[in-house]
């Protein structure tokens, strides 16, 4: 039992809350990533349901890991979305139009783009709790990661190589989107320098959602949005071409070090089931991006940063991907610096926290937004990812504290997208799959 204010929660319920979002917004072979904003399957949201799911039934998630690797591209790029049969959300399969690309799989309708690579942090949950607790379980997980640890290892392969082809240490990406902090500050430079021109109509579809229309992206956000899959569509989303044509080339810290941590945890798994030579492959994909990660440390701020590479600049903005470096480095200087900031008046102890959890950008920062999308608000799925992060390499304390934190603000059981970090009132959408399942994790 946590106090919160006038509110007493017993976390039992609070679990319970949790499985019936995932079981409600469970579609038989997906999970939507929230019943009505997001009717479909995303990428890394289906991992983190996954890693939910798997402390409920290990086959459900097992079928939620199958259902994603079954809109992989023949390239090996897992798309970021792969569309049910609802409509209602801008853009769908007609603005993507993926049929178009040479690499796209047949019969089933995807985005055209990709998003970070957490699914081995998934699979390793399932084998896990497959292991763990044996039997029909067990042989549903070991099943699983030999049919799939060659899907998995071609996806992180397509990233270090397509999308860092001269071997920088950073995953590029053309869009916002792909990072999975769509609107974040940090992509505010880059952006600049999108210019959409005349182009085919589009309706938005969020804002019938989210009542308080400041919550998400504006409009003219959205036309950038489009404007960047027009350019990819209209060259079939060709890696070489989009590369050669696009507005927006930013070489993203934080993918890149997920790769990193996610291609150390696949090369285990690996290791586990014999794949010794994609495993050793793994190793150094991850050592190579570790690298990218570390050179991209600020000597000023200690915080990584991102690097523009149209303008050729580095990105200064104050944001959580400036933590990259806790999910995939082990040297201990670099993590205590990361530690020291993390933890200081400018993060978790600023004076107006609701909770000591970390905001999408620093309350201290002029791009801070509190109720914006993620130009400022708390994002409970990233403060998983952190935690994982820190548990990884021993920092469990600080851990600790984030998970006990979050579950205190996700006492009332809305499982919001989103949180205003002065107030702790929840915001975007509600029921929202990936809050559910990593307060699930949490819980059990
Ligand atoms: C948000 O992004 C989608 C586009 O991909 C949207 O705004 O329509 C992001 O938070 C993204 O990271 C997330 O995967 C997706 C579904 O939850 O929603």
């Amino acid at each position: 039992v946590q106090q919160r204010g006038h509110t007493t929660v017993h976390f039992g319920s609070l679990a319970e809350g949790a499985e019936y979002v995932l079981r409600s917004n469970d579609r038989g072979r997906m999970t939507v990533a929230a019943p009505r904003l997001y009717p479909h399957l995303w990428s890394w949201d289906a991992a983190f349901v996954a890693i939910g799911l798997a402390r409920l039934s290990v086959p459900r998630a097992v079928t939620e890991l199958r259902t994603v690797l079954s809109g992989q591209w023949k390239n090996g790029m897992i798309p970021h979305i792969q569309f049910s049969d609802s409509a209602g959300y801008f853009p769908g399969p007609d603005r993507w139009r993926s049929e178009w690309a040479r690499h796209a799989p047949t019969g089933v309708a995807t985005s055209g783009i990709c998003q970070p690579p957490v699914h081995a942090l998934a699979v390793a949950q399932v084998v896990g709790c497959g292991r763990e607790r044996g039997g029909a379980d067990r042989l549903a997980a070991e099943q699983f990661l030999t049919d799939t640890f060659d899907a998995w290892f071609n996806w992180h392969a397509w990233l270090a190589s397509v999308r860092d082809p001269y071997e920088h240490g950073m995953v590029e990406i053309h869009h916002g989107w792909e990072s999975g902090l769509d609107n974040s500050p940090r992509w505010d430079h880059s952006y600049a320098m999108v210019a959409p021109g005349a182009m085919e109509p589009f309706e938005r579809t969020d804002l019938h959602h989210v009542a308080d229309h400041t919550q998400r992206p504006s409009d003219y956000e959205y036309s950038q949005y489009a404007w960047l899959i027009d350019q990819m569509r209209s060259v079939g989303y060709d890696d070489e071409l989009t590369r050669a044509s696009i507005d927006f080339r930013v070489r993203d810290v934080l993918m890149s070090a997920i790769l990193a941590a996610a291609s150390d945890v696949l090369a285990e798994l690996g290791e586990s089931i014999g794949r010794l030579r994609q495993a050793a492959e793994l190793r150094a994909i991850s050592e190579r991006f570790r690298a990218g990660v570390t050179r991209a440390i600020s000597p000023v701020t200690g915080l990584a940063r991102d690097f523009d590479v149209r303008s050729g600049e580095w990105i200064h903005t104050a944001t959580v991907a400036g933590f990259a470096p806790l999910l995939c480095c082990a040297d201990r200087a670099i993590r205590d610096r990361q530690l020291r900031v993390l933890t200081g008046p400018q993060w978790l102890g600023h004076d107006r926290l609701a909770f000591a959890l970390p905001t999408s950008t620093s309350p201290t920062s002029p791009a801070f937004r509190r109720t914006t999308y993620w130009r400022g608000p708390v994002w409970p799925v990233l403060t998983w990812l952190l935690g994982w992060g820190l548990r990884r390499f021993g920092d469990d304390a600080l851990a600790e504290q984030l998970r006990q934190q979050s579950l205190q603000q996700l006492a009332h059981g809305d499982f919001a997208e989103y949180y205003d970090p002065f107030s702790g009132a929840p915001l975007g959408s509600r029921n929202q799959s990936w809050t559910a399942a990593v307060a699930l994790d949490w819980l059990t």
